[in-house]
């Protein structure tokens, strides 16, 4: 038997052996690997001769890949091994008897959406719901975003590949600004709505996932001003957080719909890694989190609605839900949220039997 052909039969029987990852990654790079015998033998055939290396070649190749196929289908066995040995331990047997098997929980998103109703309805806004399949007028056009307006490339947007029967892109929501239009078209002026739903962008970090939540804000009157959103977002945030020192910042920014426009950020500061609502930004320590957009309604957009501007006026925002639930319950990764983990709903969720109500305290936990 040939020097190549004992080291093959020797490495296939030791990849067989593998038990563990580790283990295997120790024999790749033995054949394999840099110094592996497998690659130095390759080396030799640059110092051959072309007739020594027509003799040598195949069966240093063929080792090679015997070893590589080898190699790869143990790592397949061995991690698929791993995950059966994971899913085993973390087990949950859904059939046992609805006393023994873990309580279910209500999701903080939809908590955080009854609590902000519950608060909204005492300052006397109605809830409004739209489609989240949307069409591109209502998502953008309306909106005051033509065609061509640059804002419609800023929403990463999922489109489907038909459309209307009038011609419009179909797609999935962008924002919940789409339910003011609706509304006001529905139920004209005046009118004080909370929107409050799910809506997608392709986007994943920490902060932002494909699929979030928002919750949109509309007062539509006479005579109504920045102020009245200023005193609505901190009358909500006070409600909301349970506490008096909140500090909002509003800073100037632009959306197509809103003019003037504001970014809304909170002041926050960190205690042991969790952040804790209230006091000012910057100093000591203090930071802020940007939640939401606002502003006064764009004239524009009043008349695609079918409201005269001449007559009315009024405010809008839309708030990230998502970012307010960790704001107010202190998750970091706003991915985890969507994941369906039992062992973080049990952590983070809340009993069916908890409804957030005024006079107990909105986010009363059992
Ligand atoms: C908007 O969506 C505007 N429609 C808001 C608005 C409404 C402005 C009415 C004026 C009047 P923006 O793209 O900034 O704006 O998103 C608003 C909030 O949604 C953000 O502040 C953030 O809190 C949240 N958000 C945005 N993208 C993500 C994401 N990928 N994951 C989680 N939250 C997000």
């Amino acid at each position: 038997m040939t020097y190549i052909t004992s080291q093959t039969e020797a490495a296939l029987a030791a990849i067989a052996a593998a038990d563990s990852l580790d283990a295997l990654e120790a024999e790749r790079l033995e054949t394999l690997g840099k110094k592996g015998w497998v690659s130095l033998a390759l080396k030799t055939l640059g110092g051959m001769t072309p007739e020594e290396r027509t003799a040598a070649a195949p069966a240093i190749q063929s080792a090679r890949t015997a070893i590589a196929d080898a190699l790869d289908a143990k790592k397949t066995a061995l991690e698929a091994a791993e995950l059966e040995a994971r899913l085993e331990q973390e087990r949950i047997d859904l059939t046992l008897p609805a006393l023994a098997a873990p309580r279910g929980s209500v999701h903080p998103v939809s908590q955080v959406m009854d609590e902000l109703a519950e608060i909204f309805a005492d300052l006397g806004f109605a809830v409004a719901t739209g489609p989240e399949i949307e069409d591109d007028w209502h998502n953008f056009t309306a909106l005051n975003m033509d065609e061509t307006h640059p804002a419609r490339a800023m929403h990463d947007t999922f489109y489907f590949p038909d459309k209307t029967a009038d011609g419009k892109d179909i797609l999935l929501r962008t924002h919940t600004s789409p339910v003011q239009i609706r509304s006001m078209l529905d139920q004209g002026a005046p009118i004080r709505i909370i929107a409050p739903g799910r809506v997608y962008r392709s986007d994943s970090d920490a902060t932002h996932t494909p699929m979030f939540h928002q919750v949109e804000g509309l007062v539509i009157d006479k005579d109504i001003h920045l102020g009245h959103l200023k005193w609505t977002l901190e009358t909500f945030f006070k409600a909301f957080f349970e506490r008096e020192d909140i500090v909002l910042r509003l800073r100037p920014s632009y959306f197509p719909f809103t003019e003037p426009s504001v970014e809304v950020d909170v002041g926050y500061s960190t205690e042991g890694g969790r952040r804790i609502v209230g006091g000012h930004g910057d100093a000591n320590g203090h930071a802020w989190m940007e939640i939401g957009g606002s502003g006064m309604v764009n004239a524009r957009v009043l008349e695609f609605a079918g409201v005269d501007p001449a007559e009315y006026q009024g405010f809008a925002f839309g708030l990230g839900i998502d970012r307010i639930a960790m704001l107010k319950y202190g998750m970091n990764d706003l991915r985890a949220f969507f994941d369906g983990d039992p062992r973080w709903l049990a952590h983070y969720g809340f009993s069916p039997f908890d409804q957030p109500t005024l006079s107990a305290g909105v986010g009363a936990r059992a």
